[in-house]
């Protein structure tokens, strides 16, 4: 529920989440917001948008809540975060739905959020930036096939680890939207559905009605007038 549908249901927004209100075309879809405005729909607790320029990123203000200067920022009452690793932590410890109650079940999230920011974001996101950023570049071309390689032997790993199953951690929980949103980044590869487990399970977790609401949300500040 985004600020639009809280001030239609005249509610008063204790959660407030700091995300750019520009990127460039390529990146819409991308920025991680996207995880947090997610977990916040699976958990089916309301925020409101708080939209900020690249100039605002080396503010003094700004850089008091996240030390360098990126988004997203998470604001819960008397709460700041940053990192969306730590930003859906929070949200799943108020939520059955993205977290198991068990400490075995807790610990096996934790692991796979973990596996998603540390073990599979990386190989992919170097993969991502040089293609967004590098293409036409001669080192590029050269570095290229070692990034390729590493994040498909990633990708084979994740698919051996999904056969027989739907979720990483047994039911559907945090990590898979921290596992989906880093598996987005390659979308203008073939990469996923060379895969048939990722495949599946990229595809179920993606049709979720929560997923799709918090990218509509996303999208739709990009198509909002920029405020004076
Ligand atoms: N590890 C951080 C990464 C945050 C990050 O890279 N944010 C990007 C947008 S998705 C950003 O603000 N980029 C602009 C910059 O780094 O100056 C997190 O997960 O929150």
């Amino acid at each position: 529920m985004t600020r639009n549908d809280a001030r239609r249901s005249g509610g008063q927004e204790q959660r407030i989440l700091t995300t750019f209100r520009w990127v460039p075309e390529p990146v819409r879809g991308l920025v991680r917001d996207v995880r947090v405005r997610w977990a916040l729909e699976e958990a089916g607790l309301s925020y409101s948008e708080h939209l900020i320029g690249f100039e605002d990123q080396d503010t003094a203000q700004y850089r008091h809540l996240q030390p360098f200067g990126q988004v997203p920022v998470y604001r819960d009452g008397e709460l700041e975060l940053f990192e969306s690793g730590a930003i859906v932590l929070h949200i799943a410890s108020q939520s059955a739905a993205l977290m198991p109650h068990d400490e075995a079940g807790r610990l096996r999230t934790l692991t796979w959020m973990f596996a998603a920011l540390n073990t599979v974001e990386p190989p992919v996101a170097m993969l991502v930036e040089l293609d967004f950023f590098s293409a036409g570049e001669a080192w590029a071309r050269e570095r290229r096939p070692a990034l390729v390689e590493r994040a498909l032997k990633r990708l084979g790993e994740l698919d051996r680890e999904l056969e027989g199953r739907d979720y990483f951690a047994g039911q559907f929980t945090v990590a898979d939207i921290l596992m989906t949103t880093v598996l987005r980044y390659l979308r203008n590869t073939d990469f996923v559905s060379r895969f048939p487990a990722v495949d599946a399970y990229f595809k179920r977790c993606n049709a979720r009605p929560a997923a799709i609401k918090a990218l509509a949300d996303h999208m739709a500040v990009f198509d909002a007038p920029v405020e004076a």
